[in-house]
């Protein structure tokens, strides 16, 4: 590497120098020579005669100002500094790309036959030189100049105002964007597809046309997206009042993508995973997926598009809003509790290793040195949980005030996280500046209960404590404002009302202390707490609950969230003594009582199916693994199978009858089919540890008329690894060879393969005809899920699980970075295994950090864990 990469601090943030009001783009498309003309109204804000603009990886054709061609300019690193210019100007730059080259998928790049762009986060500066930060908002006309019959569809955002043909069988569309916006919400797409269009009627009575554009053939996968669509923008006008702005939205499907989405204004470019499915192709998580995405993009609308970010480090601010915006969305649309589990199995499981690891950062990070690290769970997903602290201490309608009076305030303006806060505080006249703390303190805090009863005085005290453990990134950690949402039950099972100095309180207590009692009065009997309901702050609870508690829980608690919780902090204590007791050279098991508990679940006629399901889902390894200090990787992968088996053998019966009672004749997507589907999948997910699995699995594989059946039946044998897993794998491959995206669930059993051949099979699936080691999705799902969904072979103390991620983050580092950071966090948490292990680790990141080559991306994640 010849120089190290430099970091950018958030306390050097400086407004720019100049700003761009207008910029007109035209893009003659050729697959490896496609020429820009860029021509920027610009406008100097500060004394400087000197103009410096982001560019990266470009061919300059040429510079001109205000018509005249302009020499008094120097390439520099990064970027180009034009000098002596005037206060105002017509910026004039043609450069040159070749985007077939561009395998990265940053920027303007090919996707199969079509041209597409990724500009988010500094991707526009692959494309010409520019202002390239989200604070500078222009208004963008864009022509798209390319061949006819090759690429009929020529897309860019906004309005379509005109076309036309030129003799040279090319054509040509221009598109104008009424909406100022920063260079990373451009794109432009070209290219052959079908298209599903419907349309929407706004509630102040605009027209949208909607259109979804997929690859030919795949007309027959896009409604759901459509429906997904429409519910979203209806669901947004109804829960938070914002309505729709341009007369078109568009989405496009592609295979070839980073990430999930991108909320592009007017012209969202999608993952195709995220927008294609029926139900022979695609599960019942695939739906609700696309049904999340769709919603996220489009609520990126207003959060996100008419009120963006200052900066990047604010990126919070638009991702933690949307986040929680689409989790309320699913949650309203579909199972409110369901949706909260899995949310908070997010946090609690790789949200929480990341604040454990060399990449802990707070949800507005302070340093970063390559921003695409940054898209992580804690800004996405911590980010969201701190959203949602707002809504629980302000209530729907004090956050819908503070929503309100924030799009009032920064529409059509880049906002920082701190004007958020304001708008809140504002909105509802309340202080919240100890709360601000959750932007700036990176880590995951204790909260430690303890109880007292007195029986006399008939009071009962909590006595609560919080502490945040030192990260890579901070050491000293202060008190939160820490809403702590608890509930206290009687014996009999009824709620008690909650009394402090003779007033009645709402559930809801303000933690903001180290140490803090809160003593309630009136209560006549030994209460059992049921706390930290909805998991209503981002923490690690700590309380030394009984058995006979948690069971109590798990039957009474009124709140199913919490009832599902009462169950997985019982498995927790049993995992943990079991883990323990395997250490010790015994075997593991659970006593009578807790299989009776989860009997009680799966024999329950008043709980959702899709409920139970949840409730007897264990915790993930990685799950597990974040409770140590140091992890026992085979240890928790023996307890976990385990308590599987013993429970699969105990409640054999029980699951038996839910399996059969639970047949579906016919396929259809709503919520009660999902959750039935869910609870009987799960149940032959046990018992395809009894004798009756193989057979069981092997006709559900045959009978199944939908994906998620059919999945469920492969991921149950590759799971047990019974004896028909091979054969169902090698039908499944000679029906879907030819669709990578289908490919992608048996590309992903192949990772995860528990089998001990494993490594040698991952490396011949690579020869697979569907796999591409290019493509972001194949990758993920085969070499993605055996380094975090097989730890035992990822972790094979012989090395080769690492050996075999270092070659491929060696390949990937030149072919897409991105994606090959995305892919090295498994091993930045070596500091989290034992000392052989880590050396092995250790030897590979090592490796890596002295590539010549090593992108921006992978250099600030390995030299961090490193560091470590
Ligand atoms: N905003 C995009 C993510 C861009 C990621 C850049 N590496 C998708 C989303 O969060 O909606
Ligand atoms: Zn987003």
């Amino acid at each position: 590497m010849a120089q190290a990469p430099q970091a950018k601090y958030r306390k050097d943030y400086q407004s720019p120098s100049h700003t761009i009001t207008d910029i007109e783009l035209i893009f003659e498309l050729h697959d490896t020579a496609t020429l820009v003309t860029a021509v920027s109204q610009v406008q100097q804000l500060k004394e400087s005669t000197t103009l410096a603009l982001d560019g990266d990886g470009l061919t300059l054709k040429s510079l001109r100002i205000d018509q005249q061609q302009w020499t008094d300019y120097e390439l520099v690193e990064g970027g180009l500094k034009i000098h002596n210019l005037p206060n105002m100007f017509t910026l004039e730059i043609v450069t040159e790309l070749n985007p077939e080259a561009n395998t990265a998928l940053e920027g303007l790049y090919k996707s199969g036959g079509a041209y597409c762009t990724q500009c988010e986060a500094e991707g526009f500066r692959r494309i010409t030189y520019y202002l390239d930060r989200p604070d500078v908002l222009a208004k963008y006309t864009t022509t798209v100049i390319a061949d006819k019959v090759q690429y009929p569809f020529l897309l860019s955002n906004g309005n379509r105002v005109e076309q036309g043909e030129l003799d040279n069988g090319r054509h040509w569309v221009k598109w104008f964007d009424p909406h100022p916006k920063p260079a990373y919400l451009f794109a432009l797409v070209a290219g052959d597809f079908d298209v599903l269009t419907d349309q929407y009627t706004t509630k102040s009575g605009r027209n949208v046309t909607l259109e979804i554009f997929v690859d030919k053939g795949n007309l027959d996968r896009a409604n759901h997206a459509m429906v997904s669509l429409i519910n979203s923008m209806k669901w947004d006008e109804e829960r938070f009042g914002f309505e729709y702005d341009l007369d078109i939205y568009m989405i496009v499907a592609v295979d070839f993508f980073n990430m999930g989405a991108m909320e592009n204004k007017g012209l969202n470019v999608f993952n195709s995973k995220f927008v294609l499915a029926n139900e022979k192709t695609a599960t019942d998580t695939d739906y609700l997926g696309i049904e999340a995405v769709i919603g996220h993009e489009y609520f990126h609308n207003w959060t996100g598009n008419r009120v963006t970010c200052r900066d990047w480090f604010q990126l919070s601010l638009k991702e933690g809003l949307t986040v929680f915006r689409d989790q309320e969305f699913s949650s309203d649309l579909g199972s409110r509790a369901v949706n909260r589990i899995n949310n908070v199995r997010i946090i609690r499981g790789p949200q929480f290793a990341e604040d454990a690891s060399p990449m802990s950062h707070p949800i507005r990070p302070d340093k970063v040195i390559e921003m695409n690290n940054f898209y992580t769970l804690t800004v996405y997903e911590k980010g969201s949980e701190v959203i949602r602290m707002y809504h629980t201490l302000l209530g729907e309608e004090g956050f819908q005030k503070g929503m309100q009076l924030y799009v009032e305030r920064h529409d059509g303006t880049a906002a920082t996280c701190e004007d958020f806060v304001k708008a809140m505080e504002d909105a509802n006249g309340v202080d919240l500046q100890q709360f601000r703390l959750w932007y700036n303190q990176s880590g995951t805090p204790t909260v430690k209960v303890a109880s007292e009863y007195n029986e006399q005085a008939q009071t009962y005290t909590l006595i609560v404590e919080q502490s945040t453990e030192s990260t890579h990134d901070q050491k000293e950690k202060q008190a939160l404002h820490i809403p702590f949402d608890v509930e206290l039950y009687s014996a009999a099972g009824d709620v008690i009302e909650l009394q402090c100095n003779g007033e009645k309180v709402a559930n809801v207590l303000n933690v903001t202390q180290a140490k803090q009692s809160f003593v309630f009065e009136g209560v006549t009997e030994q209460p059992i707490p049921s706390l930290l309901r909805e998991f209503s702050a981002p923490v690690k609870l700590e309380y030394d609950y009984s058995d006979k508690e948690l069971t109590f829980l798990m039957v009474y608690a009124q709140n199913e969230f919490a009832r599902w919780d009462a169950g997985q902090m019982l498995l927790a204590k049993y995992i943990r003594t079991n883990v323990e007791a395997v250490q010790a050279g015994k075997v593991a098991s659970l006593p009578a009582e807790v299989v009776d508990a989860f009997r009680g679940v799966v024999l329950s006629e008043v709980l959702e199916p899709a409920f139970i399901a949840e409730m007897l889902s264990l915790p993930s390894h990685n799950e597990v693994s974040g409770w140590y200090k140091t992890v026992d990787v085979d240890a928790i992968a023996q307890v976990l199978k385990a308590i599987k088996i013993q429970l699969s053998a105990e409640l054999q019966d029980e699951f038996g009858a839910i399996y059969h009672s639970l047949n579906q004749a016919e396929y259809t997507i709503d919520h009660d089919a999902i959750g039935k589907r869910a609870l009987r999948n799960t149940a032959l997910s046990f018992l395809a540890y009894t004798e009756q699995g193989n057979e069981l699995v092997k006709s559900q594989y045959a009978q199944a008329n939908n994906m998620t059946d059919t999945i469920a039946a492969m991921a149950a044998a590759n799971q047990a690894q019974l004896a028909c897993r091979e054969t169902l794998m090698a039908d499944y491959s000679d029906k879907w060879k030819h669709d990578g995206l289908v490919m992608d669930k048996w590309f992903a059993l192949q990772g995860s393969n528990p089998a001990g051949n494993v490594l040698e099979v991952i490396k011949q699936t690579m020869h697979h005809e569907a796999f591409s080691l290019k493509n972001p999705n194949r990758t993920r799902s085969l070499v993605g899920s055996f380094l975090n969904m097989n730890p035992v072979h990822f972790h094979a103390i012989d090395g080769s699980g690492y050996q075999f991620a270092g070659e491929i983050l060696r390949e990937l580092n030149s072919v897409n970075p991105q994606v090959a950071s995305r892919l090295v966090d498994p091993l930045l948490k070596l500091g989290k295994y034992d000392q052989q292990r880590q050396s092995l680790i250790r030897a590979e990141l090592e490796q890596l950090k002295a590539m010549d080559n090593l992108a921006k991306d992978l250099f600030e994640k390995v030299s961090k864990a490193l560091e470590s």
